[in-house]
């Protein structure tokens, strides 16, 4: 430990009263050097300071106030633009137990790498930076079902996205008391400042990215981004890596699920949780309007990204949103897509990566039917419709956020802040397929709704690094984010359901869903979005004992009379083309079905083969 080390004041206010908290905060300021500590409260002077703080770093535009209220433009450096899955890992103690979809390092030696060796990367990583220490609660403080975590973060832009994304500051402080637990994540972009050395606009570490999980201890270390899910700790890294473990231990799941609400006519609600990968339309379906034809019907949101759910004691399972905030993808909403994002965004909100006005206010990609005739790109630099018609430069980055406090939306569910959540009636697990996965299946029980869910694959997006449009398994939209073998994952699901039904419980029904099956001409053949409801409806519908269906290979599938067209014009050919199950493609899907469990072998539930066997059988016949 240097002496300059020592020198930093932790300087923690009198209402700080957890003994661990300000011991922990020291330990880390000694080894990363910060030239201060500032203790974040949550309020509201606090993040218009911390705001301008950015401005004046050149890091934050602040927007046309008559446009867009309170609202701030953030660009990134190149290098730092989406989650980076191949530099992030689970440090389980035994290679297994991360399992052959996760990234694993022995945690001794990532400790090395990280704390404790010569070289290590936090050793004075935070030079020149203040530390802030960001106390969140993941869910409504004091909910039986949340739990807190405290970031240390050199960045700025961490902590006043943490405080729209999370319930941050002071009040958590009160929850921990003296001797409450928090799941301690620490996060440096990476870039320490020399004496003297002038700030970039977006510092991190272009070339070194180390997004770490130590899931024995519960903790987060994260080095070298400052974009969000690599960055936010308490979204990906703590909410869904190091969640789904502690779900695993205490018999609950941690899942990259939307929750939404959605009420008849006759003024029954329901609750549904949907998975889908990341930038697949959980935010649009989260905050669907109900198209023509459906008056009286209502969707109101609770959560865009993540739900945690746990059995009560009378056998539903509840669930919260661990989140307060959304950090959508901004590309593709507009009016049509997302009327109430778009109305969610008007003000209060923090862009990254969108395109500037030259008006001051922001712009991306299917915002509007015609673009801008100028506008500053998210790179900085002059572009036009006919600049990009001629280099295909993009206005914004394809993963381009907006982040936002849930409290904008107006669809916003009067449950999405109860403690206790809302009970679920019904699981969706959906993927980006263009082709073979049909519209919607029902799963015909628990256990072929977990292979569903299992076997899903999905069309890679601009939502992490690497190649795009590519088709890889990502069972239950969790690829990315499970914190422990995937195999045992998929068990943890079986014996979730294994256990409500063995006390005489039902379990919700399971579906499985794919708006995006193309036609010939390479277009979408479904609507999607607020027709989605229509979906929805006859999900409700088979919960009340009201809609039908037909048995196929896969599941049970509504026939063309099955759903309401009020408002629509669908032919019977078009919903052929989405609904059917083909026995060519399906045969070779399932090829894809047998990788996967060869890959996951070790541990994986005979559940598994056992239902593909089934499948194959009604193929045959
Ligand atoms: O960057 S995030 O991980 O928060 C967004 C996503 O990929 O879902
Ligand atoms: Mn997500």
């Amino acid at each position: 430990m240097t002496t300059s080390a020592a020198a930093v004041q932790v300087n923690a206010p009198a209402y700080v009263q957890n003994t661990k908290l300000i011991a922990w905060v020291a330990e880390i300021a000694a080894l990363t050097q910060p030239k201060d500590i500032v203790w974040c409260d949550g309020s509201q002077d606090e993040y218009d300071r911390l705001c301008k703080l950015l401005v004046d770093a050149g890091s934050f535009k602040k927007l046309n106030p008559e446009l867009r209220p309170n609202s701030y433009l953030a660009v990134t450096d190149p290098s730092d633009v989406a989650r980076v899955e191949d530099r992030t890992f689970i440090c389980s103690e035994r290679k297994e137990d991360a399992g052959p979809t996760n990234n694993w390092c022995e945690p001794a030696e990532m400790r090395a790498k990280l704390q404790t060796g010569e070289a290590a990367l936090f050793k004075g990583a935070m030079k020149g930076r203040t530390m802030y220490v960001v106390p969140f609660s993941m869910g409504p403080l004091g909910s039986d079902i949340a739990h807190i975590g405290v970031e240390l973060s050199d960045s700025a832009y961490v902590a006043v996205n943490m405080k729209l994304m999370t319930r941050m500051g002071k009040g958590v402080l009160d929850v921990l008391g003296t001797d409450g637990d928090f799941v301690p994540c620490v996060h440096t972009v990476g870039a320490p400042l020399e004496a003297g050395q002038a700030d970039v606009k977006w510092p991190c570490n272009p070339t070194v990215k180390y997004i770490v999980h130590y899931p024995a201890t519960r903790e987060i270390w994260s080095y070298g981004s400052g974009y969000g899910g690599n960055a936010l700790l308490g979204k990906k890294c703590f909410a869904l890596r190091i969640a789904s473990t502690m779900g695993r231990e205490q018999g609950w799941l941690a899942e990259h699920m939307l929750l939404l609400g959605v009420t008849n006519p006759e003024g029954k609600k329901y609750h549904v949780a949907a998975a889908f990968p990341s930038a697949c339309g959980k935010t649009n379906f989260s905050m669907l309007i109900p198209p023509e034809g459906y008056a009286g019907w209502k969707v109101t949101t609770i959560g865009d990204d993540i739900a945690w759910i746990k059995p009560g004691a009378d056998g539903k399972l509840y669930a919260i949103n661990p989140e307060a905030g959304y950090f959508g993808v901004a590309p593709g909403t507009n009016d049509k897509t997302n009327h109430n994002c778009m109305l969610s965004v008007q003000r209060d909100a923090i862009f990254t990566n969108v395109a500037l006005t030259d008006d001051g206010d922001v712009w991306w990609e299917g915002m509007t039917d015609t673009a801008p005739a100028h506008l500053i790109d998210w790179q900085g630099k002059d572009w036009t419709p006919q600049i990009a018609k001629e280099t295909g430069a993009k206005a914004a980055h394809p993963n381009a956020r907006f982040t936002v406090p849930a409290t904008n939306n107006p669809a916003l569910d009067s449950e999405w802040d109860n403690p206790a959540g809302v009970a679920i009636d019904a699981f969706i697990f959906g993927g980006r397929r263009s082709t073979t996965v049909p519209l919607v299946t029902e799963a015909r029980d628990w256990t072929e709704g977990v292979y569903m869910a299992a076997t899903m694959g999905s069309e890679t997006t601009a939502a992490a690094f690497g190649a795009q449009g590519v088709v890889r398994r990502d069972p239950f939209a969790m690829l990315p984010f499970a914190g422990y073998n995937m195999a045992d994952y998929f068990q943890h699901w079986l014996d979730v359901g294994a256990k409500l039904q063995a006390a005489g419980h039902g379990v919700p029904p399971v579906y499985c869903v794919n708006w995006f099956r193309k036609g010939a001409d390479g277009k979408f053949v479904w609507p999607g979005y607020g027709d989605n409801m229509r979906v929805l409806e006859w999900m409700l519908g088979r919960i009340e004992g009201k809609a039908q269906g037909v048995e196929n290979a896969f599941g049970l599938s509504p026939r063309y009379e099955d759903l309401n067209w009020d408002g629509l014009d669908f032919s019977r050919e078009q919903f052929d083309s989405v609904i059917g199950v083909d026995t060519a493609s399906w045969t070779q899907e399932l090829k894809l079905h047998e990788e996967l469990f060869q890959q996951l072998s070790y541990h994986l539930p005979a559940e598994m083969p056992a239902t593909k066997a089934k499948i194959e059988q009604r193929l045959a016949a």
